[in-house]
């Protein structure tokens, strides 16, 4: 876990920059919009000129309230608006993805001349080129990297940002269970030690009871195959956001002998998606590729265009079987 040697780079890449764009991936969450922020803090304490880049106008709950808490304070601009903004020496930070597919904005990158990727995904064939690359998959999270390299260099940020990193760590860990390492909890240390507030996290992260509601009905009709396996099909008459469907698939896994679990929703009107997870025993995103689909050991999903539930289905139980 050297980042501190990764992080070097990045630091004369600050120094140079006459701007400081930061975007995470579409579907803000946790951690993607903890780490932004911190990067924000950091590098505006180094007084330079920081701006979050977010198209989005939908964004999940917990996302939400640190935008709507924060508007006032911090500079957040559309790509739109960005675009009046970049110079030769614009600098562009993309977190907690490193899929040039899945960005906030895909054209963005193309007009600037410097970008840094900091995640904690595997890399894959949209990975952004022509960019400084700080991936690394032993962390849980974007928020612990960065955290990790607040305490290799002695940085410190504000009690609320430390709480939103935090967030970031619970998010993508599910509760210290995933990807835990000790290097997690030390991080997790760390941010209490500038304020971080263990109760400030859960506020945040405290859900929308309509949609616990819709998402604990689909648990309620869920399959087990083969004793290891669970399997659940969200309701065709709705469409979910990809992270509903993840959401679903990380509790399945929370159950006794489950090792693996899938859930299939529609994400789009003609487009049907497949949310999977492990433990690990088995690499999930190897299986997943079998069907177009892709991940990591531990997360996968996969995208069907013009096909419905059924035929989905069908194509994950000869999988799974
Ligand atoms: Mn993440």
């Amino acid at each position: 876990m050297n980042i501190k040697k990764d992080f070097k780079e990045t630091d004369k890449k600050i120094k140079k920059a006459d701007k400081i764009f930061i975007m995470g991936h579409s579907n803000l969450d946790l951690d993607a919009i903890g780490s932004s922020l911190a990067l924000y803090n950091l590098y505006t304490n180094k007084n330079k000129d920081c701006f979050l880049i977010i198209d989005e106008e939908k964004h999940e709950l917990a996302v939400d309230k640190i935008i709507n808490e924060l508007k006032d304070e911090i500079k957040i601009l559309t790509s739109k608006d960005v675009l009046k903004k970049i110079t030769e020496l614009s600098l562009l930070i993309i977190v907690d993805t490193n899929n040039s597919v899945i960005l906030q904005n895909t054209d963005i990158t193309k007009r600037f001349k410097n970008i840094i990727v900091i995640d904690h995904h595997e890399e894959n064939e949209n990975t952004i080129e022509n960019s400084l690359k700080i991936i690394n998959p032993d962390f849980s999270s974007t928020s612990e990297m960065i955290s990790r390299y607040m305490y290799e260099k002695n940085l410190k940020v504000d009690s609320s940002t430390a709480s939103y990193l935090l967030g970031g760590i619970v998010l993508d860990t599910n509760n210290f269970v995933l990807k835990t390492s000790s290097n997690t909890y030390l991080m997790a240390y760390f941010l209490t030690t500038m304020g971080a507030n263990p109760l400030a996290v859960e506020k945040l992260m405290k859900q929308d009871i309509v949609e616990y509601i819709r998402r604990q009905k689909i648990i309620t009709n869920m399959e087990i195959i083969d004793n290891t396996k669970a399997l659940a099909i969200c309701p065709e008459e709705r469409i979910y956001r990809r992270e509903d469907l993840a959401k679903i698939a990380d509790t399945l896994l929370q159950f006794d002998n489950i090792e693996e679990s899938y859930v299939i929703g529609n994400i789009d009107t003609n487009t049907v998606g497949i949310s999977a997870r492990s433990l690990g025993k088995v690499n999930i995103g190897e299986k997943m590729q079998k069907i177009s689909g892709g991940g990591n050991r531990t997360e996968a999903a996969a995208i069907f265009k013009d096909q419905n539930q059924e035929e989905v289905f069908n194509k994950l139980i000869s999988l799974i079987k």
